[in-house]
Protein backbone atom coordinates (compact mmCIF):
# COMPACT_ATOMS: atom_id res chain seq x y z
CA UNK A 1 0.00 0.00 0.00
CA UNK A 2 1.26 3.56 -0.80
CA UNK A 3 2.16 6.06 1.87
CA UNK A 4 -1.22 7.86 2.30
CA UNK A 5 -0.85 11.95 1.87
CA UNK A 6 -3.62 12.83 4.39
CA UNK A 7 -2.28 14.30 7.47
CA UNK A 8 -5.61 14.51 9.04
CA UNK A 9 -6.56 10.57 9.18
CA UNK A 10 -10.14 10.79 9.80
CA UNK A 11 -11.25 8.76 6.25
CA UNK A 12 -8.62 6.47 7.02
CA UNK A 13 -9.84 5.73 10.19
CA UNK A 14 -13.86 5.29 9.57
CA UNK A 15 -12.76 2.82 6.88
CA UNK A 16 -15.25 -0.11 7.45
CA UNK A 17 -12.54 -2.97 8.36
CA UNK A 18 -11.63 -4.66 5.44
CA UNK A 19 -12.96 -7.94 6.05
CA UNK A 20 -16.53 -5.80 5.58
CA UNK A 21 -15.41 -4.44 2.00
CA UNK A 22 -16.72 -6.16 -1.20
CA UNK A 23 -14.17 -8.05 -3.30
CA UNK A 24 -12.64 -5.86 -5.74
CA UNK A 25 -11.91 -6.10 -9.29
CA UNK A 26 -9.22 -5.09 -11.21
CA UNK A 27 -9.12 -7.37 -14.62
CA UNK A 28 -8.79 -5.07 -16.91
CA UNK A 29 -5.65 -3.43 -18.41
CA UNK A 30 -7.32 0.32 -18.19
CA UNK A 31 -7.78 -0.96 -14.47
CA UNK A 32 -4.23 -1.30 -13.82
CA UNK A 33 -3.85 2.07 -11.95
CA UNK A 34 -0.87 3.61 -10.63
CA UNK A 35 -0.20 3.87 -6.41
CA UNK A 36 -0.17 7.61 -6.38
CA UNK A 37 -2.93 9.22 -8.36
CA UNK A 38 -4.87 11.99 -7.68
CA UNK A 39 -8.22 12.84 -9.94
CA UNK A 40 -7.34 16.68 -10.35
CA UNK A 41 -4.01 15.65 -11.81
CA UNK A 42 -5.66 12.74 -14.02
CA UNK A 43 -8.80 15.61 -14.93
CA UNK A 44 -7.24 19.05 -15.24
CA UNK A 45 -3.40 19.18 -14.64
CA UNK A 46 -3.05 16.62 -17.47
CA UNK A 47 -4.43 18.64 -20.37
CA UNK A 48 -3.26 21.38 -19.34
CA UNK A 49 0.50 19.87 -19.54
CA UNK A 50 -0.20 18.37 -22.60
CA UNK A 51 -0.95 21.76 -24.38
CA UNK A 52 -4.69 21.45 -24.33
CA UNK A 53 -5.22 24.18 -22.04
CA UNK A 54 -7.13 26.59 -24.54
CA UNK A 55 -10.04 23.70 -24.82
CA UNK A 56 -13.11 24.90 -22.95
CA UNK A 57 -13.51 22.97 -20.19
CA UNK A 58 -17.00 24.10 -18.44
CA UNK A 59 -19.82 26.46 -19.80
CA UNK A 60 -21.75 28.44 -17.12
CA UNK A 61 -24.28 31.14 -17.33
CA UNK A 62 -24.69 34.68 -15.74
CA UNK A 63 -28.10 36.44 -15.90
CA UNK A 64 -28.94 34.27 -18.81
CA UNK A 65 -25.82 34.98 -20.55
CA UNK A 66 -23.48 32.20 -21.12
CA UNK A 67 -19.80 32.03 -20.35
CA UNK A 68 -16.56 29.38 -20.62
CA UNK A 69 -13.72 28.45 -19.26
CA UNK A 70 -10.51 26.86 -20.43
CA UNK A 71 -9.07 24.15 -18.74
CA UNK A 72 -6.04 26.31 -17.98
CA UNK A 73 -8.75 29.15 -16.73
CA UNK A 74 -10.47 26.16 -14.58
CA UNK A 75 -6.87 24.95 -13.46
CA UNK A 76 -5.73 28.15 -12.34
CA UNK A 77 -8.83 28.93 -10.38
CA UNK A 78 -8.85 25.54 -8.46
CA UNK A 79 -5.23 26.78 -7.76
CA UNK A 80 -6.62 29.83 -6.23
CA UNK A 81 -8.89 28.52 -4.16
CA UNK A 82 -6.26 25.44 -3.17
CA UNK A 83 -3.94 28.11 -2.16
CA UNK A 84 -7.25 29.70 -0.12
CA UNK A 85 -8.00 26.76 1.69
CA UNK A 86 -4.46 25.95 2.69
CA UNK A 87 -2.73 29.48 3.64
CA UNK A 88 -6.08 31.17 4.80
CA UNK A 89 -8.41 28.51 5.90
CA UNK A 90 -5.68 26.29 7.49
CA UNK A 91 -6.60 23.26 5.31
CA UNK A 92 -4.16 19.98 5.85
CA UNK A 93 -4.95 16.93 3.60
CA UNK A 94 -7.73 14.86 4.75
CA UNK A 95 -9.52 17.55 5.97
CA UNK A 96 -13.25 18.05 4.86
CA UNK A 97 -14.63 20.33 3.06
CA UNK A 98 -18.49 20.86 2.74
CA UNK A 99 -19.67 22.21 -1.11
CA UNK A 100 -22.46 23.45 -1.02
CA UNK A 101 -24.35 25.29 -4.25
CA UNK A 102 -26.02 24.54 -7.44
CA UNK A 103 -24.41 23.70 -10.29
CA UNK A 104 -22.01 26.37 -11.62
CA UNK A 105 -18.54 26.68 -12.70
CA UNK A 106 -17.36 27.90 -9.63
CA UNK A 107 -18.62 24.70 -7.89
CA UNK A 108 -16.51 22.73 -10.15
CA UNK A 109 -13.06 24.81 -9.49
CA UNK A 110 -14.38 24.13 -6.24
CA UNK A 111 -14.20 21.24 -6.19
CA UNK A 112 -11.09 20.66 -7.91
CA UNK A 113 -9.25 23.27 -5.77
CA UNK A 114 -10.31 20.63 -2.67
CA UNK A 115 -9.12 17.99 -4.42
CA UNK A 116 -5.96 19.65 -5.33
CA UNK A 117 -4.95 20.68 -1.71
CA UNK A 118 -5.56 16.88 -1.12
CA UNK A 119 -9.00 17.71 1.29
CA UNK A 120 -12.06 15.09 0.73
CA UNK A 121 -15.10 17.34 -0.93
CA UNK A 122 -18.59 16.56 0.98
CA UNK A 123 -21.00 17.31 -1.67
CA UNK A 124 -24.84 18.66 -0.35
CA UNK A 125 -27.71 18.49 -2.28
CA UNK A 126 -28.83 22.75 -2.69
CA UNK A 127 -31.88 22.39 -1.51
CA UNK A 128 -30.83 20.84 2.18
CA UNK A 129 -32.08 22.60 4.80
CA UNK A 130 -30.24 22.97 7.89
CA UNK A 131 -31.75 20.10 9.85
CA UNK A 132 -30.64 17.81 6.50
CA UNK A 133 -27.48 19.57 6.47
CA UNK A 134 -26.53 18.99 10.28
CA UNK A 135 -25.88 15.09 9.63
CA UNK A 136 -23.47 15.38 7.06
CA UNK A 137 -21.66 17.92 8.80
CA UNK A 138 -21.66 16.11 11.87
CA UNK A 139 -20.70 12.13 10.42
CA UNK A 140 -17.96 13.58 8.00
CA UNK A 141 -16.70 15.63 10.63
CA UNK A 142 -16.77 18.53 8.44
CA UNK A 143 -13.71 21.07 8.85
CA UNK A 144 -14.69 23.74 6.16
CA UNK A 145 -17.11 24.65 3.89
CA UNK A 146 -17.47 26.55 0.85
CA UNK A 147 -20.43 27.81 -0.08
CA UNK A 148 -22.58 29.51 -3.04
CA UNK A 149 -23.68 33.14 -1.37
CA UNK A 150 -27.35 32.26 -2.26
CA UNK A 151 -27.42 29.05 -0.17
CA UNK A 152 -25.74 30.90 2.74
CA UNK A 153 -28.92 30.72 5.36
CA UNK A 154 -28.51 27.00 6.28
CA UNK A 155 -24.52 27.04 7.18
CA UNK A 156 -24.59 30.23 8.99
CA UNK A 157 -27.35 28.44 11.44
CA UNK A 158 -25.14 25.08 12.22
CA UNK A 159 -21.82 27.41 12.57
CA UNK A 160 -23.68 28.91 15.33
CA UNK A 161 -22.61 25.68 17.77
CA UNK A 162 -20.04 24.24 15.86
CA UNK A 163 -16.23 26.41 16.22
CA UNK A 164 -14.92 24.34 12.80
CA UNK A 165 -17.15 25.47 10.44
CA UNK A 166 -15.86 28.96 11.35
CA UNK A 167 -13.36 28.01 8.47
CA UNK A 168 -16.13 28.78 5.64
CA UNK A 169 -16.10 31.23 2.64
CA UNK A 170 -19.26 32.08 0.26
CA UNK A 171 -18.95 31.92 -3.76
CA UNK A 172 -20.84 33.38 -6.14
CA UNK A 173 -22.05 36.13 -4.48
CA UNK A 174 -21.07 40.41 -4.76
CA UNK A 175 -17.70 39.12 -4.88
CA UNK A 176 -16.39 41.61 -2.28
CA UNK A 177 -14.34 42.02 0.73
CA UNK A 178 -14.28 38.45 2.59
CA UNK A 179 -15.73 36.35 -0.30
CA UNK A 180 -13.74 33.78 -1.86
CA UNK A 181 -13.54 35.69 -5.34
CA UNK A 182 -11.65 38.31 -3.11
CA UNK A 183 -9.67 35.79 -1.35
CA UNK A 184 -8.48 34.16 -4.44
CA UNK A 185 -7.46 37.01 -5.98
CA UNK A 186 -4.76 37.41 -3.40
CA UNK A 187 -3.39 34.52 -4.47
CA UNK A 188 -0.91 33.32 -7.07
CA UNK A 189 -2.23 30.85 -10.10
CA UNK A 190 -0.04 28.17 -9.44
CA UNK A 191 -0.02 25.33 -6.77
CA UNK A 192 1.42 21.52 -6.70
CA UNK A 193 -0.89 19.01 -6.73
CA UNK A 194 -0.90 16.84 -3.38
CA UNK A 195 0.68 13.79 -4.36
CA UNK A 196 -2.10 11.66 -2.95
CA UNK A 197 -2.08 7.84 -2.76
CA UNK A 198 -4.58 5.91 -5.21
CA UNK A 199 -6.43 5.01 -2.21
CA UNK A 200 -6.69 8.49 -0.27
CA UNK A 201 -10.48 9.36 -0.02
CA UNK A 202 -11.17 12.14 -2.63
CA UNK A 203 -14.58 12.07 -1.45
CA UNK A 204 -17.93 11.97 0.76
CA UNK A 205 -20.98 11.29 -1.14
CA UNK A 206 -24.40 11.08 0.85
CA UNK A 207 -26.82 8.81 -0.32
CA UNK A 208 -30.32 10.24 -1.68
CA UNK A 209 -31.55 7.25 0.78
CA UNK A 210 -35.26 8.62 1.96
CA UNK A 211 -35.54 7.19 5.44
CA UNK A 212 -32.86 6.79 8.58
CA UNK A 213 -29.84 8.60 8.95
CA UNK A 214 -28.14 9.82 5.60
CA UNK A 215 -24.80 7.24 4.66
CA UNK A 216 -21.95 8.52 3.70
CA UNK A 217 -19.88 6.83 0.73
CA UNK A 218 -16.01 7.01 1.00
CA UNK A 219 -14.60 6.94 -2.71
CA UNK A 220 -11.14 6.81 -3.29
CA UNK A 221 -9.07 9.08 -6.11
CA UNK A 222 -8.78 5.85 -7.77
CA UNK A 223 -12.50 4.88 -7.35
CA UNK A 224 -12.96 7.66 -9.31
CA UNK A 225 -10.81 7.48 -11.95
CA UNK A 226 -12.01 3.50 -12.63
CA UNK A 227 -14.98 5.17 -12.88
CA UNK A 228 -14.09 7.30 -15.49
CA UNK A 229 -12.31 3.98 -17.47
CA UNK A 230 -15.48 1.88 -17.22
CA UNK A 231 -18.88 2.87 -18.72
CA UNK A 232 -18.01 6.18 -20.32
CA UNK A 233 -15.40 4.42 -22.71
CA UNK A 234 -17.63 1.28 -23.22
CA UNK A 235 -20.58 2.40 -23.16
CA UNK A 236 -20.94 6.00 -23.76
CA UNK A 237 -18.20 6.63 -25.76
CA UNK A 238 -18.27 10.20 -26.01
CA UNK A 239 -15.26 12.69 -27.79
CA UNK A 240 -13.31 15.57 -26.78
CA UNK A 241 -15.91 17.09 -29.17
CA UNK A 242 -19.09 16.81 -27.12
CA UNK A 243 -20.84 19.08 -24.99
CA UNK A 244 -22.59 17.91 -21.62
CA UNK A 245 -25.28 18.64 -20.41
CA UNK A 246 -27.73 17.95 -17.68
CA UNK A 247 -29.90 18.37 -14.44
CA UNK A 248 -28.17 15.88 -11.58
CA UNK A 249 -26.39 17.97 -8.79
CA UNK A 250 -22.96 17.81 -8.62
CA UNK A 251 -23.28 16.43 -5.08
CA UNK A 252 -24.89 12.92 -6.51
CA UNK A 253 -22.43 10.66 -8.73
CA UNK A 254 -24.33 10.64 -11.30
CA UNK A 255 -24.24 14.70 -12.16
CA UNK A 256 -20.62 14.27 -10.31
CA UNK A 257 -19.40 11.29 -12.88
CA UNK A 258 -21.86 12.70 -15.29
CA UNK A 259 -21.56 16.09 -15.91
CA UNK A 260 -17.59 16.57 -14.49
CA UNK A 261 -15.85 13.61 -14.00
CA UNK A 262 -16.53 11.69 -17.01
CA UNK A 263 -16.56 14.89 -19.60
CA UNK A 264 -13.07 16.20 -18.19
CA UNK A 265 -11.61 12.76 -18.46
CA UNK A 266 -11.91 13.14 -22.58
CA UNK A 267 -10.85 16.52 -22.71
CA UNK A 268 -14.46 17.75 -23.85
CA UNK A 269 -16.58 20.61 -22.38
CA UNK A 270 -19.40 20.09 -19.90
CA UNK A 271 -22.48 23.16 -19.47
CA UNK A 272 -23.45 23.34 -15.51
CA UNK A 273 -27.03 25.01 -15.13
CA UNK A 274 -28.21 26.16 -11.88
CA UNK A 275 -32.24 25.61 -13.21
CA UNK A 276 -32.82 22.58 -14.97
CA UNK A 277 -36.62 21.88 -15.24
CA UNK A 278 -37.52 20.29 -18.24
CA UNK A 279 -38.54 23.08 -19.70
CA UNK A 280 -35.16 24.68 -18.77
CA UNK A 281 -32.90 21.78 -19.96
CA UNK A 282 -34.65 21.61 -23.02
CA UNK A 283 -34.00 25.30 -23.77
CA UNK A 284 -30.55 25.23 -22.47
CA UNK A 285 -29.45 22.02 -25.12
CA UNK A 286 -30.92 24.69 -27.80
CA UNK A 287 -28.83 27.70 -26.60
CA UNK A 288 -25.74 25.75 -25.95
CA UNK A 289 -25.39 23.12 -29.15
CA UNK A 290 -24.91 20.16 -25.96
CA UNK A 291 -24.70 16.64 -27.21
CA UNK A 292 -25.05 14.36 -24.11
CA UNK A 293 -27.66 14.91 -21.62
CA UNK A 294 -27.58 13.29 -18.35
CA UNK A 295 -31.52 12.98 -16.86
CA UNK A 296 -33.65 11.36 -14.79
CA UNK A 297 -36.34 9.25 -16.52
CA UNK A 298 -39.51 11.42 -15.49
CA UNK A 299 -37.41 14.00 -16.59
CA UNK A 300 -37.16 12.87 -20.57
CA UNK A 301 -41.14 11.84 -20.30
CA UNK A 302 -41.72 15.78 -19.18
CA UNK A 303 -39.27 17.20 -22.28
CA UNK A 304 -41.33 14.95 -25.08
CA UNK A 305 -44.33 15.90 -23.94
CA UNK A 306 -43.38 19.50 -24.01
CA UNK A 307 -41.66 18.83 -27.22
CA UNK A 308 -44.78 17.39 -28.57
CA UNK A 309 -47.24 20.71 -28.29
CA UNK A 310 -43.78 23.12 -28.32
CA UNK A 311 -44.42 25.91 -30.93
CA UNK A 312 -41.57 26.57 -32.11
CA UNK A 313 -40.25 23.60 -31.80
CA UNK A 314 -36.46 24.03 -29.67
CA UNK A 315 -33.17 22.58 -32.38
CA UNK A 316 -32.13 20.04 -30.42
CA UNK A 317 -29.93 18.58 -33.75
CA UNK A 318 -27.02 19.29 -31.78
CA UNK A 319 -28.05 15.90 -29.41
CA UNK A 320 -26.01 13.18 -29.83
CA UNK A 321 -26.89 11.01 -26.68
CA UNK A 322 -29.00 10.97 -23.82
CA UNK A 323 -28.15 8.97 -20.60
CA UNK A 324 -31.11 8.16 -18.30
CA UNK A 325 -30.30 7.28 -14.97
CA UNK A 326 -31.83 7.43 -10.96
CA UNK A 327 -34.74 5.29 -11.35
CA UNK A 328 -35.58 2.59 -13.78
CA UNK A 329 -36.88 3.72 -17.01
CA UNK A 330 -40.38 2.63 -18.51
CA UNK A 331 -40.76 1.48 -22.11
CA UNK A 332 -43.33 4.17 -22.64
CA UNK A 333 -40.47 6.74 -21.98
CA UNK A 334 -37.98 5.07 -23.80
CA UNK A 335 -40.31 5.03 -26.89
CA UNK A 336 -41.56 8.35 -26.11
CA UNK A 337 -38.34 9.73 -26.27
CA UNK A 338 -37.47 8.38 -29.46
CA UNK A 339 -40.18 9.42 -31.77
CA UNK A 340 -39.73 12.91 -29.92
CA UNK A 341 -36.08 13.27 -31.35
CA UNK A 342 -34.86 9.71 -32.81
CA UNK A 343 -32.45 9.14 -29.90
CA UNK A 344 -32.20 6.27 -28.24
CA UNK A 345 -31.86 6.45 -24.85
CA UNK A 346 -28.71 4.91 -23.36
CA UNK A 347 -29.82 3.33 -19.47
CA UNK A 348 -28.02 2.80 -16.53
CA UNK A 349 -28.32 1.85 -13.10
CA UNK A 350 -25.74 3.39 -10.91
CA UNK A 351 -25.91 3.88 -7.27
CA UNK A 352 -24.07 5.90 -4.92
CA UNK A 353 -21.96 3.38 -3.04
CA UNK A 354 -20.84 2.27 -6.52
CA UNK A 355 -20.18 5.75 -7.73
CA UNK A 356 -21.75 5.49 -11.01
CA UNK A 357 -23.20 2.90 -13.41
CA UNK A 358 -22.19 -0.47 -13.92
CA UNK A 359 -25.33 -1.93 -15.87
CA UNK A 360 -26.18 0.05 -19.01
CA UNK A 361 -27.07 -0.42 -22.67
CA UNK A 362 -25.74 1.60 -25.38
CA UNK A 363 -27.88 2.71 -28.15
CA UNK A 364 -27.32 -0.64 -30.31
CA UNK A 365 -27.97 -3.10 -27.30
CA UNK A 366 -30.66 -1.27 -25.82
CA UNK A 367 -34.17 -3.60 -25.35
CA UNK A 368 -37.26 -1.84 -24.21
CA UNK A 369 -37.91 -2.91 -19.89
CA UNK A 370 -34.30 -3.99 -19.33
CA UNK A 371 -31.19 -1.95 -18.03
CA UNK A 372 -29.16 -3.95 -19.93
CA UNK A 373 -25.49 -6.07 -19.31
CA UNK A 374 -22.84 -5.49 -16.56
CA UNK A 375 -20.24 -2.79 -18.30
CA UNK A 376 -16.80 -3.69 -18.38
CA UNK A 377 -14.57 -4.14 -15.07
CA UNK A 378 -18.45 -5.12 -13.07
CA UNK A 379 -19.53 -8.32 -12.85
CA UNK A 380 -23.45 -8.95 -11.87
CA UNK A 381 -25.76 -11.59 -10.81
CA UNK A 382 -29.52 -12.28 -9.28
CA UNK A 383 -28.93 -14.04 -5.60
CA UNK A 384 -31.36 -15.63 -3.71
CA UNK A 385 -32.06 -14.89 0.25
CA UNK A 386 -29.35 -17.14 1.23
CA UNK A 387 -26.75 -15.81 -1.44
CA UNK A 388 -27.13 -18.61 -3.79
CA UNK A 389 -27.13 -17.73 -7.60
CA UNK A 390 -30.30 -17.72 -9.06
CA UNK A 391 -30.92 -19.31 -12.56
CA UNK A 392 -31.98 -17.04 -15.54
CA UNK A 393 -35.53 -15.71 -15.19
CA UNK A 394 -35.96 -15.90 -11.23
CA UNK A 395 -36.62 -12.64 -9.42
CA UNK A 396 -33.85 -11.77 -6.68
CA UNK A 397 -31.48 -9.71 -5.56
CA UNK A 398 -29.15 -8.20 -7.63
CA UNK A 399 -25.27 -8.59 -6.70
CA UNK A 400 -22.63 -6.53 -8.10
CA UNK A 401 -19.14 -6.51 -8.48
CA UNK A 402 -16.15 -4.36 -9.83
CA UNK A 403 -13.39 -1.97 -9.09
CA UNK A 404 -15.14 0.84 -7.14
CA UNK A 405 -17.25 -0.79 -4.06
CA UNK A 406 -19.56 0.03 -1.15
CA UNK A 407 -17.66 1.70 1.53
CA UNK A 408 -19.61 3.34 4.19
CA UNK A 409 -18.66 5.98 6.39
CA UNK A 410 -18.29 4.23 10.00
CA UNK A 411 -21.82 2.66 9.57
CA UNK A 412 -23.29 -0.80 10.60
CA UNK A 413 -25.46 -0.58 7.58
CA UNK A 414 -21.94 -1.97 5.68
CA UNK A 415 -22.85 -5.11 6.00
CA UNK A 416 -26.00 -4.96 4.55
CA UNK A 417 -24.94 -3.64 1.36
CA UNK A 418 -21.88 -5.74 1.55
CA UNK A 419 -22.63 -9.44 1.95
CA UNK A 420 -20.40 -12.12 0.32
CA UNK A 421 -18.14 -10.06 -0.91
CA UNK A 422 -20.99 -8.72 -3.44
CA UNK A 423 -22.32 -5.29 -3.38
CA UNK A 424 -26.22 -5.83 -2.97
CA UNK A 425 -28.11 -3.05 -4.04
CA UNK A 426 -31.36 -3.31 -2.71
CA UNK A 427 -33.13 -3.89 -6.21
CA UNK A 428 -34.79 -7.06 -6.99
CA UNK A 429 -34.04 -8.15 -10.65
CA UNK A 430 -34.31 -10.75 -12.92
CA UNK A 431 -31.80 -11.91 -16.34
CA UNK A 432 -33.63 -12.90 -19.03
CA UNK A 433 -32.34 -15.39 -21.33
CA UNK A 434 -30.13 -13.06 -23.40
CA UNK A 435 -28.20 -12.03 -20.21
CA UNK A 436 -30.01 -8.69 -20.07
CA UNK A 437 -30.47 -7.26 -16.93
CA UNK A 438 -34.34 -6.35 -16.08
CA UNK A 439 -35.22 -4.33 -12.83
CA UNK A 440 -38.48 -5.26 -10.85
CA UNK A 441 -38.79 -2.97 -8.00
CA UNK A 442 -36.35 -2.21 -5.27
CA UNK A 443 -36.76 -5.09 -2.90
CA UNK A 444 -38.23 -2.96 0.05
CA UNK A 445 -41.09 -1.85 -2.48
CA UNK A 446 -42.66 -5.17 -3.85
CA UNK A 447 -45.85 -5.43 -3.37
CA UNK A 448 -47.41 -8.70 -1.88
CA UNK A 449 -51.53 -8.72 -2.47
CA UNK A 450 -53.47 -11.90 -2.12
CA UNK A 451 -50.19 -14.15 -2.49
CA UNK A 452 -49.05 -12.89 -5.03
CA UNK A 453 -45.63 -11.13 -5.63
CA UNK A 454 -46.28 -7.73 -7.40
CA UNK A 455 -43.20 -4.94 -8.74
CA UNK A 456 -45.13 -1.64 -8.52
CA UNK A 457 -42.55 -0.17 -11.72
CA UNK A 458 -44.20 -2.80 -13.84
CA UNK A 459 -48.09 -1.37 -13.11
CA UNK A 460 -46.58 1.77 -13.57
CA UNK A 461 -44.89 0.83 -16.92
CA UNK A 462 -48.42 -0.34 -18.47
CA UNK A 463 -50.06 2.98 -16.75
CA UNK A 464 -47.59 5.42 -18.59
CA UNK A 465 -48.65 3.91 -21.92
CA UNK A 466 -52.26 5.18 -21.52
CA UNK A 467 -52.85 8.52 -23.31
CA UNK A 468 -54.09 10.29 -21.00
CA UNK A 469 -51.08 9.55 -18.07
CA UNK A 470 -48.31 12.05 -17.56
CA UNK A 471 -47.04 10.53 -14.70
CA UNK A 472 -47.87 7.79 -12.25
CA UNK A 473 -46.59 6.17 -8.76
CA UNK A 474 -47.33 2.89 -8.17
CA UNK A 475 -47.38 1.61 -4.66
CA UNK A 476 -49.01 -1.45 -1.71
CA UNK A 477 -51.14 0.05 0.79
CA UNK A 478 -52.42 -1.55 3.56
CA UNK A 479 -55.60 -4.14 2.95
CA UNK A 480 -57.80 -6.47 5.29
CA UNK A 481 -58.85 -8.82 2.92
CA UNK A 482 -55.52 -9.22 0.51
CA UNK A 483 -52.45 -7.46 3.54
CA UNK A 484 -51.49 -4.69 0.59
CA UNK A 485 -53.69 -3.95 -2.74
CA UNK A 486 -51.89 -2.16 -5.39
CA UNK A 487 -52.38 1.32 -5.33
CA UNK A 488 -51.79 4.04 -8.29
CA UNK A 489 -51.37 7.46 -7.96
CA UNK A 490 -51.78 8.91 -11.51
CA UNK A 491 -50.98 12.57 -13.21
CA UNK A 492 -53.09 12.83 -16.17
CA UNK A 493 -51.97 15.34 -19.37
CA UNK A 494 -53.87 18.60 -19.79
CA UNK A 495 -57.07 17.95 -20.85
CA UNK A 496 -58.32 15.28 -18.88
CA UNK A 497 -60.76 14.71 -16.32
CA UNK A 498 -59.95 12.39 -13.17
CA UNK A 499 -62.91 10.90 -12.64
CA UNK A 500 -64.71 7.17 -11.94
CA UNK A 501 -65.09 6.66 -15.75
CA UNK A 502 -61.19 6.97 -16.50
CA UNK A 503 -60.10 4.96 -13.59
CA UNK A 504 -62.35 2.33 -14.78
CA UNK A 505 -60.84 2.80 -17.67
CA UNK A 506 -57.14 2.79 -16.27
CA UNK A 507 -58.15 -0.55 -14.60
CA UNK A 508 -59.03 -2.70 -17.69
CA UNK A 509 -55.74 -0.42 -19.41
CA UNK A 510 -53.88 -2.56 -16.98
CA UNK A 511 -55.77 -5.97 -17.16
CA UNK A 512 -55.18 -5.98 -21.27
CA UNK A 513 -51.66 -4.67 -20.68
CA UNK A 514 -49.95 -6.74 -18.03
CA UNK A 515 -51.37 -9.78 -16.19
CA UNK A 516 -54.82 -8.90 -15.02
CA UNK A 517 -54.28 -10.24 -11.09
CA UNK A 518 -51.20 -6.73 -11.33
CA UNK A 519 -54.14 -4.24 -12.05
CA UNK A 520 -54.33 -1.14 -9.60
CA UNK A 521 -57.52 -2.03 -7.23
CA UNK A 522 -57.42 1.47 -5.81
CA UNK A 523 -56.35 4.80 -8.23
CA UNK A 524 -55.84 8.22 -6.82
CA UNK A 525 -55.40 10.98 -9.04
CA UNK A 526 -53.04 13.92 -8.01
CA UNK A 527 -51.51 17.18 -9.15
CA UNK A 528 -47.88 16.04 -9.00
CA UNK A 529 -46.05 13.04 -7.07
CA UNK A 530 -43.61 13.53 -4.46
CA UNK A 531 -40.07 13.78 -5.55
CA UNK A 532 -35.89 13.91 -4.66
CA UNK A 533 -34.10 16.48 -5.65
CA UNK A 534 -32.27 13.52 -7.99
CA UNK A 535 -35.92 12.74 -9.57
CA UNK A 536 -36.31 9.30 -7.56
CA UNK A 537 -40.45 8.76 -6.49
CA UNK A 538 -40.41 8.78 -2.84
CA UNK A 539 -43.24 5.72 -2.41
CA UNK A 540 -42.81 5.94 1.04
CA UNK A 541 -44.70 8.52 0.94
CA UNK A 542 -47.19 7.83 -1.26
CA UNK A 543 -47.52 4.66 1.08
CA UNK A 544 -48.75 7.00 3.72
CA UNK A 545 -50.24 9.78 2.69
CA UNK A 546 -52.54 7.40 0.44
C1 LIG B 1 -32.06 2.98 -8.51
C2 LIG B 1 -32.16 2.48 -10.96
C3 LIG B 1 -33.44 1.05 -12.24
C4 LIG B 1 -31.73 1.60 -7.98
C5 LIG B 1 -27.01 6.72 -9.46
C6 LIG B 1 -26.37 6.49 -11.77
O1 LIG B 1 -29.26 6.55 -8.69
C7 LIG B 1 -28.08 6.56 -8.40
O2 LIG B 1 -27.63 6.43 -7.11
P1 LIG B 1 -28.53 6.35 -5.77
O3 LIG B 1 -27.61 5.93 -4.69
O4 LIG B 1 -29.62 5.25 -6.03
C8 LIG B 1 -29.29 3.92 -6.43
C9 LIG B 1 -30.57 3.16 -6.71
O5 LIG B 1 -31.37 3.90 -7.67
N1 LIG B 1 -31.63 3.15 -9.91
C10 LIG B 1 -30.68 3.96 -10.37
N2 LIG B 1 -30.58 3.86 -11.72
C11 LIG B 1 -31.51 2.95 -12.12
N3 LIG B 1 -33.12 1.54 -11.04
N4 LIG B 1 -32.86 1.46 -13.40
C12 LIG B 1 -31.90 2.41 -13.38
N5 LIG B 1 -31.32 2.82 -14.54
O6 LIG B 1 -32.69 1.29 -7.03
C13 LIG B 1 -30.36 1.82 -7.34
O7 LIG B 1 -30.04 0.82 -6.40
O8 LIG B 1 -29.28 7.63 -5.58
C14 LIG B 1 -27.32 6.39 -10.78
C15 LIG B 1 -25.09 6.92 -11.48
C16 LIG B 1 -24.76 7.25 -10.18
C17 LIG B 1 -25.73 7.15 -9.16
N6 LIG B 1 -25.38 7.51 -7.90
Amino acid sequence: MATSAHVDTFARDHLPPPSALPEFRFDRPELQLPERLNVATELLDRWVAQGQGERIAVIGEHDGQPFAWTYAELQQRANRIAHVLVRRLGLVAGNRVLLRGANTPMMAACWFGVIKAGGIAVGSMPLLRERELQPLVDKARVTHALCDARLADALQALRADRPQLAQLLFFNGDGGAGSLEAEMAAQPTDFATVDTAADDTALIAFTSGTTGVPKGTMHFHRDVIAGCRCWPPHVLRASAEDRFIGSPPLAFTFGLGGLLMFPLSIGASTVLLEKVSPDALLTAIERHRASVCFTAPTSYRAMALALADASPRPDLTSLRKCVSAGEALPAATRALWKQATGIELIDGIGSTELFHIFISADEAHARPGATGLPVPGYVATVLDEQGRELPHGQVGRLAVKGPTGCKYLADDRQASYVQGGWNLTGDAYLIDDDGQFVYQARTDDMIISGGYNIAGPEVESALLLHPAVAECGVVGVADEARGQIVKAFVVLKPGHAGDDALAKDLQDFCKQTIAPYKYPRAIEFRGSLPRTETGKLQRFRLRTEG
